[in-house]
């Protein structure tokens, strides 16, 4: 969902805070009581998907991709007989993938109770959930699912036998934890004002959550509050939803500690950088079937994935136009070569263009009219909003699908463009994201963050993962890539300042 509804979500959290103790207390007394006279919230159901006979095609892919992610099968083998995560209900919201089955089956090997939802509308390969449901995990995810539909399979993820919620939560993008945070404010204003506000948004995505929160306010007015004092943490995969954690910190209004995936120089300096270098192309390329080699592309945004996006096109022979707002990101993309232009003076010469920021409105209607005929516009940040698609969609070009994810739109004046997965993340929606290889320095750090948050129960917060298990991360996918790392001596220990066995850096440093 997009930013602009987050925002309005943390304003209206904004003030309730003090509140939260006292009446958080007072109320789930009084939600456990509610609760047995009033029916489960949702409809009990083993899982949904698009079909079980897709079982033993996502269970090969399993099987090989085991071999391409050695961190997640090292932490199996180091955790499967103390259980860490035993007695734990866990509630995962993101890509449900090949590589997220084998993250699933880890956490499940580490003892905990799994419910499961994908991130977004496009990204499911239903092999990969078909292999997931066969094994009795309750999953909820097919690829295109409607708004509503993907709102539904988030409250199903969240919500466990007894109508309890989860313990533990393992998000990408922050929708399983927004929707918490939403019900919670909404379950507030009718304790307060002893009605519920009416639904005022245009936007279609805020009113299928509100509308959905209003059928499980109708069916257990504390269920939110019922579930939060449960709740242990969050781990948060992705840099989008690291910064919606930290405009709540900043708000005061978020209501459980969270765990900073992304920022573990093992995911955002690998997974965001290299995975985004090889599943951008894929997703273009799937999707288009375009020769690269020749191509003018202008990438949106020069951090981590601009920087893996820019790489990948200039190694394809495309010529490479760079747009940033930060100085310092504008004069990395200008040093490695790249030209830094600003967009509206390059629609006319670009053949592709990607969105890479995690900011909104970056590719503007006004934009795309002005591009080159046959332009192909995509998106590989976390949300659609980097492209205005509904100011596309209600404008009088006319819209043709090719095939599902691939759009063509006929502007009036004959011109026409190319839309891919409806502005939705590119790699995710037309290809199957990034390879299993990164996703298991991802996921690594994914587990080690369950695994802290289940032993430490932190209070409320943004954690990091520290420096030594980062290294430790990257430690175990060296040996998979046949590399062998210098040894320190002692002595250059003390000169450097650093112990033998790490860290070896300062938790400033940038890599
Ligand atoms: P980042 O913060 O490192 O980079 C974003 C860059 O965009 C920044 O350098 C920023 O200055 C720039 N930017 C912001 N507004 C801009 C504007 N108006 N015009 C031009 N540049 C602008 O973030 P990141 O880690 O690179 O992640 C970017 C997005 O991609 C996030 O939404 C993240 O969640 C998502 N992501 C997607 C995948 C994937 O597989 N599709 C993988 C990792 C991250
Ligand atoms: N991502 N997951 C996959 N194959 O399962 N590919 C990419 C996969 C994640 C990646 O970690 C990124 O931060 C997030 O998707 C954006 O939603």
């Amino acid at each position: 969902m997009g930013e602009h509804r987050y925002k309005r979500s943390i304003k209206i959290l904004r003030g309730n805070m003090r509140l939260q103790t006292t009446e958080k207390n007072k109320l789930v007394k009084t939600g456990n009581k509610m609760k047995k006279q009033s029916k489960s919230i949702v409809e009990s159901l083993p899982f949904k998907i698009k079909d079980i006979k897709l079982a033993k095609l996502g269970r090969d892919k399993i099987d090989i991709s085991e071999k391409e992610m050695p961190g997640l099968m090292e932490l199996r083998r180091k955790y499967s007989k103390s259980k860490p995560l035993k007695g734990f209900r866990l509630t995962g919201s993101l890509h449900m993938t090949i590589e997220t089955a084998i993250l699933i089956e880890t956490l499940k090997d580490l003892g905990a109770d799994v419910r499961w939802a994908s991130c977004n509308i496009f990204s499911t390969q239903d092999e990969a959930a078909a292999a997931i449901a066969k094994t009795k995990t309750p999953v909820f995810a097919w690829k295109g699912e409607t708004l509503e539909e993907y709102w539904d399979c988030t409250l199903q993820a969240l919500t466990f036998k007894n109508d309890l919620g989860p313990n533990l939560i393992v998000d990408d993008g922050g929708d399983a934890t927004l929707l918490i945070h939403k019900g919670y404010e909404l379950e507030n204003y009718f304790n307060k004002y002893g009605k519920l506000p009416k639904i005022t948004t245009k936007v279609d995505e805020e009113v299928v959550i509100e509308k959905l929160l209003r059928k499980v306010h109708k069916k257990n007015s504390n269920h939110w509050h019922s579930i939060i004092p449960d709740i242990i943490g969050v781990s948060e995969e992705t840099t989008t939803g690291v910064a919606r954690l930290q405009q709540m910190v900043e708000d005061a209004s978020l209501l459980f500690p969270a765990f900073n995936v992304n920022d573990a120089a093992t995911k955002s300096k690998f997974d965001n950088l290299y995975g985004c270098r090889e599943s951008l192309a894929d997703g273009i390329k799937r999707s288009t079937e375009i020769m690269l080699a020749g191509k003018t592309v202008v990438v949106c945004g020069y951090g981590d994935v601009g920087k893996g996006s820019a790489q990948s096109m200039k190694s394809y022979g495309c010529k490479v136009i760079v747009t940033e707002i930060d100085p310092i990101c504008a004069l990395q993309a200008a040093m490695e070569g790249f030209e830094v232009r600003r967009l509206e003076d390059v629609l006319d010469r670009g053949n592709i263009f990607v969105t890479t920021t995690g900011n909104k409105d970056i590719i503007t209607l006004k934009h795309m009219k002005k591009m080159k005929d046959q332009a192909i516009v995509c998106n590989i940040g976390h949300f659609d909003n980097e492209i205005q698609v509904d100011a596309l969609n209600k404008s009088s070009a006319k819209r043709d699908q090719i095939k599902p994810q691939l759009d063509r739109y006929t502007f009036k004046n004959g011109k026409q463009i190319f839309l891919l997965a409806e502005g939705r993340l590119v790699n995710l929606g037309c290809a199957t994201g990034h390879a299993s290889f990164v996703m298991s320095t991802s996921f690594s750090n994914q587990v080690l963050a369950q695994v802290f948050l289940a032993k430490n129960k932190p209070k409320t917060g943004i954690y990091d993962l520290p420096r030594k298990l980062d290294e430790e991360v990257a430690r175990i996918h060296l040996k998979h890539l046949d590399a062998d790392l210098t040894k320190l001596t002692k002595k250059q220990a003390d000169y450097i300042g650093v112990k033998i066995n790490g860290p070896y850096k300062k938790d400033e440093y940038r890599y």
